[in-house]
């Protein structure tokens, strides 16, 4: 590709990204500026965030330009302000927002015309600060996609269409067979790719099997039929304390109406699907529905194998199906439509060892703490990795559908507590080969 072309692509995503923020923050001011639960942001913050973060990094950074509004860093810095903390600073209201980032936006496309690609800083290498922004645009907007669940205001969150499932998926029961052996985990090929998911090293793993699957509402929803958030055999010290202080029962947004699961979702009350997979659980219900199911929830370094290694080749994919884009065939990706597509619906999208529906649908919990790789070096700023290393965080991959392609890759890490399901979160299941498995 030329630099042009590269450029070209550039712009092309960021303002992609912008209508994206735009249309979560197409509502009334009282909604923008409101705070929906003590765990996010109001959704005026999160626009200005966005704005405030480009100007730090492309405008001062990466192109040399006077600050613009240096007044309002502190303000939205997320390490000086906790969410819960946000609605009662003086943060530019809905219009003021509008404005600011949208004068960042015509500086920053003047940055991108004039930035040499081949510049030997590592920022403006390859546009490496464009890819930072554009992917931090799309995670915020993804946390605003949760704002806008959790206020349960309907009619703000556009629905599409998604292909239909496979039957017999339904059950979820499915495994695939990843032999035992060296992979590649992480990247340094990548040229958008975090300072976490660097440098790329040799894993060997023992042989085991993983879902073909995430877990579905059904299989999640026999799990609770069956007494299992009541069942200490199923639960760690720590989950069943979570589950005694929360008095969970069952995933957020569900309650039961007679024999009948219903959820909320984006405002309306409707029937869960029980052939879609199950989310917004958090790691402790994974961890307790994994030990129930005879299993345990797979390791990073287990879910990133199955998910884009590739054994012919002994080269790692960017995405399970291989490098190309996931288009419409391959994923639920990129807020498609307002939910996970049910189970069986990307056949296309297999990973070399037949897992599917690995990216897009639901975060996947895995059993790993967040922690660096061997060999790994902070860039471009501790705050973005570096400092939540060996907290209680556990980590997430694959993406869901409210996640954009330009944020999702086989080696890209998420991370949260381990209490929280406000997040599209869900999993799937892995226990280890026996002697003879093949
Ligand atoms: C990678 C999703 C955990 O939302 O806290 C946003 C991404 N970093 N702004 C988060 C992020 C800075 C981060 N996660
Ligand atoms: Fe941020």
């Amino acid at each position: 590709m030329s630099e042009h072309e590269i450029k070209e692509l550039i712009a092309a995503e960021l303002t992609a990204v912008r209508s994206r923020s735009l249309a979560y923050t197409d509502a009334d001011d009282e909604l923008l500026v409101r705070q929906h639960s003590a765990l996010m942001s109001p959704l005026v913050w999160d626009l200005a965030h966005v704005g405030n973060y480009e100007e730090l990094w492309v405008l001062r950074e990466a192109g040399g330009i006077t600050p613009l509004r240096p007044e309002i860093d502190d303000l939205y810095d997320a390490f000086k302000h906790p969410r819960r903390d946000r609605p009662s600073l003086p943060i530019l209201g809905p219009q003021e927002a509008r404005r600011y980032i949208s004068g960042v936006r015509g500086r920053v496309l003047d940055v991108l015309d004039k930035i040499d690609l081949d510049d030997p800083d590592p920022l403006r290498r390859n546009g490496f600060v464009f890819g930072l922004v554009i992917q931090h645009e799309h995670q915020h907007d993804e946390t605003m996609l949760a704002t806008l669940q959790l206020s349960g205001q309907p009619g703000l969150v556009a629905e599409g269409d998604l292909p239909p499932g496979r039957a017999g998926s339904a059950s979820g029961a499915e495994e695939v067979f990843v032999p035992g052996g060296p992979f590649l985990m992480g990247t340094d090929l990548l040229p958008w790719a975090y300072d976490n998911e660097r440098p790329a090293h040799r894993v060997d793993l023992p042989a085991y099997w993983i879902d073909r699957f995430p877990v579905s509402n059904g299989a999640y929803a026999a799990f609770i039929e069956a007494g299992g958030y009541d069942d200490p055999r199923w639960w760690s010290a720590e989950g069943r304390r979570w589950r005694e202080n929360s008095g969970a029962c069952a995933p957020l947004f569900w309650v039961r109406d007679g024999g009948t699961w219903w959820r909320t979702r984006f405002g309306r009350d409707e029937p869960v699907p029980m052939d879609e997979p199950v989310q917004h659980v958090c790691w402790y219900e994974a961890d307790a529905y994994a030990r129930w199911a005879g299993k345990r929830l797979p390791t990073e370094a287990e879910w990133e194998k199955a998910c884009g290694w590739d054994p012919a080749a002994d080269r790692a994919r960017k995405y399970p199906w291989g490098d190309e884009d996931p288009g419409p065939g391959r994923a639920n990706l990129g807020h498609r439509a307002a939910r996970p597509a049910p189970l069986g619906a990307f056949p296309a999208g297999a990973s070399a060892y037949g897992a599917e529906q690995m990216i897009g649908e639901v975060w996947e919990w895995t059993s790993s703490r967040f922690l660096p790789y061997p060999g790994f070096r902070s860039f471009p700023y501790p705050e973005y990795s570096e400092v939540f290393f060996g907290g209680d965080y556990r980590v997430l991959r694959g993406g869901s559908w409210a996640a954009d392609p330009a944020a999702v890759r086989t080696t890209f890490r998420n991370w949260d507590h381990p209490i929280r399901r406000q997040i599209f979160s869900g999993f799937r299941c892995a226990r280890p080969a026996s002697p003879g498995d093949a």
